[in-house]
């Protein structure tokens, strides 16, 4: 499984507060924490950062000053989208993605001639201009729409990620039951690969890691291809790995005895 590390993203106050004040230090802390724990790429977000696209500007610089790793560069907005992905180095754009686009077409004509040009990756949200659907079958339709749309302007399917957007548990008991379907029905369509964000499964309960960690694992079985999640998490990343272990997508179990060795889990 895809990991991305969630933690730089301005929608917590602490790196709200540590963006506007451009603590460098303190963010490339915890890009280097989270490639530590297994992310294989960075999610970056200063949406709630007064002028986002100077301050994406500068959150790329000084991540990439410190990891290697690709970045998901995190906002509706495409200036910021712009601002993120030019700043990226040569050989780092193509390996970008953007977080993300929808089915609603005021949002993609924008960004996908940037996704375009900077041949990088995209998530899409199955929603449109109605919100985001109830059922799962809704939610599959509208992928396939997707694939549509990003197809029209020439992006590969191996570079689009579906995202079927998960629902706290805690106030829509039933959505999770959908989203993992739509997950099962989504990865009947030709190439598609699906991604979610993790922890909003968990909002308002006690023990949010546990409910993390046995949720990703649900999605692995359904189909999850990558996971914006806490990598510094161990139950989350011992649930990745065990999952990835059980279900035969661990050649030997290798990757599991590596990530035990590296302390990972
Ligand atoms: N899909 C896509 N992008 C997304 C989401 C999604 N981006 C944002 C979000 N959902 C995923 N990212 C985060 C980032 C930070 C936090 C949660 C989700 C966060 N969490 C609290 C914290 O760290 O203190 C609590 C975490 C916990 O207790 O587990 O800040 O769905 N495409």
């Amino acid at each position: 499984m895809l990991i991305i590390g969630e933690k730089i993203n301005s929608s917590h106050p602490k790196i709200s507060r540590a963006i506007a004040g451009q603590d460098a230090a303190y963010l490339q802390k915890l890009a280097q924490e989270q490639v530590a724990g297994g992310a294989q790429m960075l999610d970056v977000n200063c949406g709630t950062v007064k002028n986002e696209p100077a301050a994406m500007d500068w959150l790329v610089k000084i991540i990439q000053e410190k990891v290697q790793v690709p970045l998901v560069i995190d906002s509706p907005n495409p200036e910021a989208i712009e601002a993120g992905l030019s700043r990226l180095s040569a050989g780092h754009q193509e390996q970008a993605m953007v977080n993300s686009i929808t089915a609603e077409k005021e949002r993609f004509e924008k960004i996908l001639p940037l996704v375009k040009k900077y041949n990088a990756g995209v998530i899409a949200l199955t929603m449109n201009e109605q919100g985001i659907p109830r059922t799962a079958l809704e939610r599959f339709t509208i992928a396939q729409n997707l694939q549509q749309i990003t197809g029209d302007y020439k992006i590969p399917l191996s570079n689009l990620y579906i995202d079927p957007l998960v629902q706290p548990v805690a106030s829509e008991p039933q959505q999770v039951i959908e989203f993992l379907e739509s997950l099962r029905l989504i990865k009947t369509l030709p190439k598609a690969q699906t991604i979610c964000g993790l922890s909003n499964v968990s909002f308002g309960l006690p023990n949010r890691s546990l409910l993390n960690a046995i949720f990703i694992a649900m999605c692995f079985g359904y189909g999850l291809d990558a996971a914006i999640i806490d990598p510094t998490d161990k139950n989350i990343m011992g649930a990745v790995r065990a999952a990835e272990a059980l279900l035969n997508k661990d050649e030997y179990c290798l990757n599991y005895i590596k990530a035990y060795r590296e302390s990972q889990l």
